[in-house]
């Protein structure tokens, strides 16, 4: 009844916080593709297992059971019934899989205005390092110690419960803005301005900094071309 429950409906706290995700929504939907993987894993490997053994040619055997002619079509081994029901069966979980990543999709595309925005970042992405900086008229917290000296180059900090906004772009080649543990990947392209934007409210607030990758190879240090964003706590007023 629960498994049941959990397949057709992410609505499970219990569930969003032992599979994780920024925020409850996320988790749940991590979780639901998980199991349909592994039914639908497990349907493939025991029907290969299956087939293996069954149609395996054994000594004596005129032929083997599958041989095939080419051009011919073994119509007496057709089953309506089955090919109609392997085709409308995956269609349906196809139709309700792309349905389910719809909403977040939409979420995720649906980025605020500049004006909606507590703090809209400037994100540029150079071979080897991210740089950041806050608009020219954002009085920054004194919460904000962090990142020290090396604010703007490879560290950010921004605000806890807040709508901010990634504005990217590129110097010289294809880069990648990549935040895993909040869900955030946005491709970095010279003369081309790409955004993402993240809700903090719904990030663990921590003293731990969240890791920044670029995700699009782009030379020999592309590996160590890493940056962290720090989620700060600010006093209101
Ligand atoms: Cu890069």
């Amino acid at each position: 009844m629960s498994l049941i429950h959990d397949l057709i409906y992410f609505d499970n706290p219990a569930l969003w916080d032992s599979f994780g995700g920024t925020s409850s929504g996320y988790g749940g939907l991590v979780w639901q593709m998980f199991i349909w993987s592994v039914i639908v894993g497990l349907l493939v490997i025991v029907w290969l297992v299956y087939t293996l053994i069954y149609f395996r040619h054994k000594e004596g055997d005129p032929e083997p059971k599958d041989a095939l002619k080419a051009g011919v079509f073994p119509h007496e081994r057709g089953n309506v019934r089955i090919e109609l029901a392997w085709t409308i069966a995956p269609l349906i979980l196809v139709a309700w899989l792309t349905f389910l990543s719809l909403a977040p999709l939409n979420y995720m595309w649906d980025v605020p205005d500049v004006e909606e925005t507590d703090l809209t970042i400037e994100v540029t992405a150079a071979r080897f390092f991210w740089g950041f900086s806050y608009p020219s008229d954002y009085d920054v917290p004194e919460e904000f110690t962090k990142c020290g000296s090396s604010v703007g180059t490879n560290c950010i900090e921004i605000p806890a419960n807040s709508i901010v906004r990634f504005n990217i772009t590129a110097q010289d080649v294809l880069h990648a803005f990549y935040l895993p543990e909040i869900g955030i990947k946005q491709d970095a392209v010279p003369g081309l301005d790409t955004v993402a934007w993240l809700d903090t409210s719904v990030v663990e607030p921590r003293d731990e900094a969240y890791e920044i990758y670029c995700t699009e190879y782009c030379g020999e240090q592309h590996s160590r071309m890493l940056a962290k964003v720090y989620i700060t706590e600010v006093q209101n007023g």
